[in-house]
Order: C-alpha cells, then structure tokens, then sequence
C-alpha cells in the first residue's frame, strides 16, 4: 500500500475519515477490494492537486480522429477538390480558389449554383489494427449540414436531416483491413426544402419564401438548419454543406458518452447533480467519485451499468458548512467557477476520467401582481437579487461557421462586456452556438437567453418533423445545461405573435389548425423535453411572449406584445425615434432598434469605387430590409440635416456616418426610457426590467441594426452602449417643457448625490452657467428620480441661452465629495440638431505611444458633436468615441487589436463631426 503513503493537502486518515462517512455496509463487507480502489482514487486526487495528469479520460475508450483532409465533388462529378473538414463547400472552394470571397460584392447570388448543387464528401482510410479488434466501433459525427446520405464502404448507414443535432452509427464488422471509404452525400438544403413543402400538400405552413428584397430562399421552415442560411433582413443566402468534427470511438465494454451538471438549492444546501451518460458493451459494475477539490468535497458511488445507452444520474450533496462563492452576472459579483472531477474505475478494470466546471447561482423568473398595475411583473432574480438585464440580441457571426474562431468570439463577447452588458439573447433564427461561446458566456458573465431554432414562421408537425426536433432539443439541452450562463430557455422567437397578429394572412376558420399545431410542437414537445431535461431555469415558450398569462389564453395570447405582461419586441422607424412617449413601457424589452451602415472600410473590402454611392445598385443589394435605406435618411431628416458635399465619395462616407449617429441617438434614447421606468408605474405601466436591443453583430459586411461591424469593429452605437449600460447613469429628458433627471443605480448599496447641471453655448467651451440640485438618495438597483427644473428657468437664468444656441450636460456628484462623478456625463439637446447653432469645433489630433495603446489629444475652439474618430483597417477600438467635446483639449486611448505604429494611426485616422457633415 506504498502509495497511500504519500503526504498531500489531506492526510490520508482524513481522507479514510470522510469517505467513511459515505460508507454503506456493504462497502464495510467489500472493504478489502476496496482499499486497492481508494488507493487508485487517493493517487488520482494527489495527480489532481498538482493539476499534473495527462492521461487519456477513459482507459477503454480509443479515438481515431476522421478530421482533416477529405474529398469533395459536386452532384455530376465536373467539379472535384480536397475539403478540409470541418468544414463546408463555400469555404473548401474558395481555400481551393474555385471561387472569390463569397462576401464579395453580389457573389452571394452569383455562388448561388453553390447551394443548388448536391455536393460529396468522401474520405478513404485504413483501419489500425487494434480499432479491428475492438468489440464496438462507432462513427460520430458532431454536427451534419444537413440532408445526406451516409454510406460506409458502399452500405448506407444513415440518413440525416437535422444540422442541430449530433449523429453516431454503429460499424463494427462493416471495417475493413486496408481501405475503408466513408462518403457523405448531401442534397441541396434549397431543393430539400421545396420538396418537403410540396410534399406537405394537406395544407399551407407559411412563409412560403421571404421578401424579394433578401435574395433568399424558400421554405426554410421545413429544414432543420439555421433559418437565416436562407437569407435574413440583415444577412445573405448561403445555405450550404458541410461537416464539423468526425470520429472513430472503439472500445470493449464501456463508453463515457458525456456528463453534464447542474446545481440547485434547497433550504440549507447546495446540491450538484451529475448526468453521466454511458454507452456500454456488456453490463458491469465500478465505482465512482466527484470531487470538488477547492471544496474538498467528494462522495464516492456504486456504478452498476445496464447494457445499452443509458442515464446514470449522481448527486453530490455541499454540506452547509461549506462556503461556497456564487456565480454572478456582469456587474453584479464574481464569476466562479469550481472545477469537478469524476474518477471512476469499473470491475473490468477501465477507468475513466472527467472535469468539468460547477457554478453555484440560482435563476428565478418572477410573474407576480403588481400594485396599480394590471398584469404581471417580468423579470429575472439570480441568487435572490432583482436583474436589470442589459444588452443585445446575437446571431451567427458568420454565413460558414467553420470560420467562427473562438478568438473572433472572445473579441465579440468582451465588446459586449465593455459595453457593460451582462446579457445576450441567442436569438432562434440562427445556431446553438459552439462550446467556445457558452465558456466565454460562463467566464465574463454574461447570461444567456437561450432560442430555440425557431424563427419567424409557421412549421409542420408531421411525424419525421417532430421527431427530429425531439432529437436536437434532447441533445442541445444537454449539451447546454452545465453552463450557468444560460438563464432562460425560449422555445422560438415571434411564432406566438406571429399567429396572434396573423402575419400570414391565415382565414379565422382555419387558425385553431395553427395554434393547435404551435402547441403540438413547442408545449408538447420542445417544452415538455426540457422540462424533463433541466428543471433549474425557466422556459418561456416564445419571445416575445406573455409569459404566464400567454400559457392562461392557451399558449398563444391575443397579445404578445401587451406591456403589463412578458417581453416585447418594438420597432417603429417612421416616427421621430427621439420622441420618448412613443416607447412602449414594457415589463422588459426584449428587442427594439434602428438599422445604420457599417463603416466604408469595412464596406470597401467587398465593393469596387463605382458601388460608393448611398443610392448604387450595390448599396440596395447589402439592404435587406424593404425600404430599409430610406427609413434611415427619414430618420436622419427628422433630427439631423442630410450631408451635403459635392464630392460624391465624401458625400457617401458623410451618410454612412449620419446613418451611425441616428442609430447610436435612437438606441440610446430608447434604452434610457426602459432604464429610467424600472422603479415606477405610470399609467399601470412600467416596472421595466431589462433592455436587449436589436442586434450586437453582424453577419456580413451591410445595413443593419448591429452595434458591431462585420470584422469587430465598434459602430457609434456600441460606444454609446459603453455609457447608456453604465451601472451608474443620469438619464435626462423633457416633459411639458420640465427637465427631469434620473438617477439609474445598478449597484447594491444606496448613495447620497446632487445633479450637477452645465448649460454651454454651442459656441464656447466655457460654460454659460451650471447649478447643483440638492442632494438625493440615489437607491441601490432603482430608478430615482434626482431633480426637475423648467427648462424655460433654466434657460432665462443663463444669459443669452436660447434653445438653439445652448445644449444641456447633467452628472451626479457624491454629495459629501463634490469632485467625485458616479457615471458618465449626459446631456440633453434642446432642440432637433437639424435646428442647433452649431459651430465650427475646428478638432486637431495629435497621437503619442502609450505602453502597448495609443493616446490621441484632441483640441477644438467650440463644442464638437458626435466627434468620431476612424482609423480605417486598423483594427482596435477607443476607449470612448462619438461623444461630445466639451473640453479645449481631451484625450482618448486606442488599443489596437494587431500591431501598429504611431505613423501608421497618424495616416490613417479620420475625424469627422456632425459640423463637418453640414
Ligand atoms: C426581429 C428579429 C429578427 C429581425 C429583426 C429586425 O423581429 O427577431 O427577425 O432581424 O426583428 O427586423
């Protein structure tokens, strides 16, 4: 017993100890089998607190990796290459220079062929010899997009029809000695789509195909692929084919599918419940052990193994004298993680082992009556506490997601957290996302609103249909569980309203048929499986939704969109977006935002000169939201005036910046008003407690309502994000000619402030005059209202101020510290900037190193406005950008994202203000 003898952090009579405890009396009878086990697990536990062990997880269990080079043709062979997989056929032809960026200019129709086309992937491969010998062999495929054939040395072993879904096949005795070929045939997701609504002849599941404006596809309500792959109204058709990860998994007895883990409360403790999902040759009993090293908690298990596939379920119970950390949403704490490890030896001698990750969080959506407000209250407590949720709406980051990289993530979800968001909906017409993306969720904190892959249509309930479905929600919820980032699951998103506001026309006699097949799928299937699957979140069945009151009116409310109840989705482009009393005050909003255009660099990689033209036939391919274009200069009329140079590519880049600053304007404007009605009840309305607007990235270089470019780059809106999400933030508008200034507060503790107000003249960067209100309570996680004033006094009490030629700023200063500001500083404008005397703000620069970033000292002679700074393609952001200059000299840091010099910033950096535009 030489090994038990080694000294580590736990003695071994205390290790005996504890695991006594969990003794039964059988154990006591086994005890000298045993002690060779505890032994085993005792040298494991010493491997783990060095964090040394390298070493494959299951002993019974070889990998033989299929990934990498395959072949690919298309459907009549005229066209043959090497693929790599993972992978899909854009990306293979254009590593093989078959065709350019698909991105590039109109080849999203041009390529188009692509898609249309049936296209092979084939590899041939000997089997080594021990994966022969091997009692089970089983093909794995991580994810298959989407309709093929699978055929292994010429036996179909499958057909697939789901890309949400994982699939695996049994080859024992089908392997050959020396080659083996493995073909994978895929049909055209277009022509498959068709064909299955054709074939669905009994009645229509609309839409049938989407607006012509998209250059899209049909019927992509009858594939089980992503619903944007066949257009969107900010994204291309690219509905193509492809593969990810492919393995041969061979073993002899006993095969650790996947363990997932989640934890709950009860009344004093916390509990870990591990899913351990095995796949097993011949029945066999072990034993295992959790282990919560940062807890030193652990428990060991008798593993009694049927034959089959099957669930075994652990729970390891924290006692109540363990301190356990909690995780936290951004903004809120900490985000800790603990590691876990299951150790497990079976009588046959395998071993296997895992780690995984175990936060402890409660999540809780609240639906109760509120006083003076008919409905109920919406909104998410974790860990007990009232969640403000602060952020944007995702969707895929690319057409091929073989070319979504974890460092393209990273660069995306940290953008989200600086903005100080703690929540992204991954909204239902695209993807699960990869693993990457969950981790990176978990790490910074920012909770999840998990779709399912159901968007904007009407979908069938034939048999084949639904059991598909029943696989992918299967799969995704357990893949998905174990991460606390996910807060919420929601079955689809607008198919409740898209039923109760009749989207598509359905005759009234014929609408008990479509809600009847809306409950089919998303209450007696999707709901119920993840119900079944994860009772530790809520499931809403849609977005927007009515929540309880929606599952009263038998799932699909008259209206989804009531404020008193659920999430709502607003969007209104015709009126002035700076008119506040035209927001819905919602229990939360969910989605809500204006298009704008990404910058000319971004634009200019995909275009030639002759398409740089606000009006150029280019211009209204990358619109895909009809009238779209001119939505935007209709908002721009309403507040801004319309660039006017007679340079023509100045002109153009002046109205993508005017359509940046509109859409930063409206969204702030928006998310201020759902910010500021947290606390309050106005009309029965309000208690607002959460605003996600539309949408944080883009899925191509083109119009949309994204706060991020293509590429990573921050449009106006994400800086203005920076401040509006602020934790601590002033919020000022007018009501009857009556200034009004909030005080929003994330924070836990209370704070004593006064509003500091500062009038200036467009002209001067001295201040006309400023005031400081008395001081006032701003409360912990609320809405206060700080101070109110007339604006008309304001303005008489400020010498030659007019509404035109003076512009409002406002901070909170600590009452006891005056030089100490909580939050940004806001301002209000008086009247329609189309209106404002503005003037020449005359902005120099000046850029100097500053360790690994850049310092960019800015000087003007009169308040600058939308002051926004471009470097081009030189990628990075600035720690603020878009804002008013206030200030004879101010200075903003760069931090680039690849390496650059002062010089090349210097040449490259362009300053535009709304002045300049005029
Ligand atoms: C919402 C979303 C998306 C869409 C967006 C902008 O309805 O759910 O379907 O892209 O509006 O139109």
């Amino acid at each position: 017993m030489k090994c038990c003898e080694a000294t580590g952090e736990m003695t071994h009579a205390r290790w005996e100890r504890q695991l006594t405890r969990h003794m039964t009396e059988a154990w006591f009878l086994q005890r000298m089998a045993a002690l060779a086990l505890v032994c085993w697990l005792w040298t494991s536990l010493l491997l783990f607190c060095g964090a040394q062990a390298v070493r494959p997880e299951q002993t019974d269990v070889q990998v033989l990796s299929l990934n990498g080079k395959w072949s690919l043709r298309n459907g009549n062979g005229s066209l043959s290459l090497s693929a790599a997989v993972p992978g899909c056929v854009h990306t293979a032809l254009q590593a093989a220079e078959f065709i350019q960026d698909p991105y590039y200019r109109f080849n999203d129709v041009l390529y188009r062929w692509i898609s249309l086309d049936n296209w092979t992937y084939s590899l041939s491969f000997s089997a080594p010899p021990w994966i022969r010998t091997t009692k089970r062999v089983v093909l794995l495929f991580e994810e298959v997009d989407t309709i093929s054939t699978i055929t292994f040395n010429g036996v179909v072993i499958e057909t697939t029809d789901n890309m949400f879904r994982s699939y695996e096949f049994e080859l024992s005795g089908l392997l050959k000695k020396d080659v083996n070929l493995l073909e994978v045939a895929f049909v055209s997701a277009i022509t498959y789509a068709s064909q299955a609504s054709q074939a669905h002849s009994s009645y229509k599941v609309p839409p049938d195909c989407p607006p012509p404006v998209q250059n899209g596809e049909c019927h992509v309500n009858f594939i089980r692929k992503s619903q944007s792959s066949f257009s969107w109204d900010w994204g291309p058709a690219f509905p193509t084919q492809g593969l990810k990860g492919v393995q041969l998994q061979a073993f002899n007895f006993i095969r650790l599918q996947s363990l997932t883990t989640s934890t709950s409360r009860d009344s004093s403790s916390w509990i870990v419940d591990v899913d351990l999902f095995f796949d097993v040759v011949m029945e066999t009993a072990g034993r295992a052990l959790l282990f919560l090293p940062d807890l030193n908690v652990f428990q060991d298990f008798q593993l009694l193994l049927k034959e089959g596939q099957s669930k075994t379920s652990l729970v390891l119970l924290i006692p109540a004298n363990v301190s356990v950390d909690l995780w936290w949403p951004n903004g809120h704490g900490h985000q800790v993680q603990y590691r876990l490890f299951l150790e497990a030896r079976l009588d046959t001698g395998a071993t296997f082992h895992r780690e995984a990750r175990v936060a402890f969080r409660t999540v809780e959506l609240v639906q109760e009556t509120i006083p003076s407000s008919p409905g109920l209250s919406f909104y998410f407590k974790v860990n007990g506490r009232p969640i403000f949720l602060k952020g944007s709406n995702w969707i895929p980051a690319h057409s091929f997601q073989d070319l979504v990289t974890p460092d393209m993530l990273r660069n995306l979800l940290q953008s989200a957290v600086d903005a100080n968001m703690n929540i992204l909906r991954v909204w239902g017409g695209g993807v699960y996302e990869q693993e990457a993306f969950y981790h990176l969720c978990d790490e910074l904190g920012l909770m999840v609103w998990q779709d399912f892959m159901f968007a904007c249509a009407l979908y069938s309930i034939e048999k084949d249909f639904i059991q598909t479905v029943r696989y992918e929600v299967t799969q995704q919820v357990q893949r998905l569980k174990s991460h606390p980032s996910i807060i919420v699951w929601s079955g689809n998103n607008e198919n409740e309203a898209a039923i109760a506001t009749n989207w598509f026309s359905i005759p009234d006699d014929k609408r008990t048929r479509y809600v009847k097949d809306y409950v089919t799928l998303y209450v007696d299937n999707v709901k119920a499986i993840v119900e079944q699957e994860d009772r530790t979140r809520p499931f809403l069945v849609s977005s927007p939704t009515n929540g309880l009151e929606s599952e009263k009116e038998g799932f699909v409310a008259h209206d989804p969109y009531d404020v008193h109840y659920g999430d709502t989705h607003f969007y209104s482009y015709v009126k002035d977006c700076l008119d506040w009393n035209q927001f819905p005050r919602t229990r939360l909003a969910s989605e809500y935002g204006f298009q704008s255009w990404p910058s000319f660099s971004s634009l200019s990689k995909v275009s030639l000169p002759e398409d740089w033209e606000y009006n150029s036939k280019f211009s209204d391919h990358r619109q895909h939201h009809e009238l779209g274009n001119l939505e935007m200069l209709l908002q721009v009329a309403l507040n801004y005036r319309f660039p006017n140079n007679t340079d023509t590519l100045q002109r153009y880049k002046d109205t993508l910046y005017m359509t940046q600053v509109m859409q930063a304007e409206c969204v702030k404007k928006q998310t201020e008003f759902y910010r500021r009605s947290r606390s309050e009840i106005i009309d029965g309305k309000g208690h607002t407690m959460g605003a996600l607007y539309w949408q944080l990235n883009d899925i191509w270089q083109g119009a949309s309502w994204s706060s991020i470019e293509f590429g990573g780059k921050w449009k106006m809106l994400h800086y203005l994000a920076v401040e509006f999400f602020s934790p601590v933030l002033p919020v000022g508008f007018e009501e009857n000619g009556t200034l009004k200034i909030y005080g929003i507060s994330d924070l836990s503790t209370n704070l004593t402030l006064r509003v500091k107000v500062t009038v200036y003249q467009w002209s001067s960067l001295t201040p006309a005059c400023s005031s400081l209100s008395e001081e006032r309570v701003l409360i912990e996680n609320a809405a206060t209202l700080m101070m109110q004033c007339l604006i008309s006094d304001l303005l008489r009490d400020c010498g030659k101020c007019s509404r035109s030629s003076c512009l409002i700023t406002f901070d909170l200063h600590d009452s006891s510290n005056p030089t100490q500001r909580h939050g940004p500083t806001n301002h209000l404008f008086l009247t329609s900037l189309r209106d404002a005397e503005l003037h020449k703000p005359n902005i120099t620069a000046f850029i100097q190193h500053d360790g690994n970033d850049f310092l960019v000292t800015l000087k003007c002679d009169a308040v600058g406005v939308f002051v926004w700074l471009d470097v081009g393609d030189i990628a990075g952001r600035f720690d603020s950008n878009g804002f008013l200059l206030l200030t004879l000299k101010r200075t903003v840091h760069f931090f680039p994202w690849t390496t650059t010099s002062v010089e090349e910033l210097s040449e490259n950096l362009h300053i535009t203000s709304l002045h300049d535009v005029y």
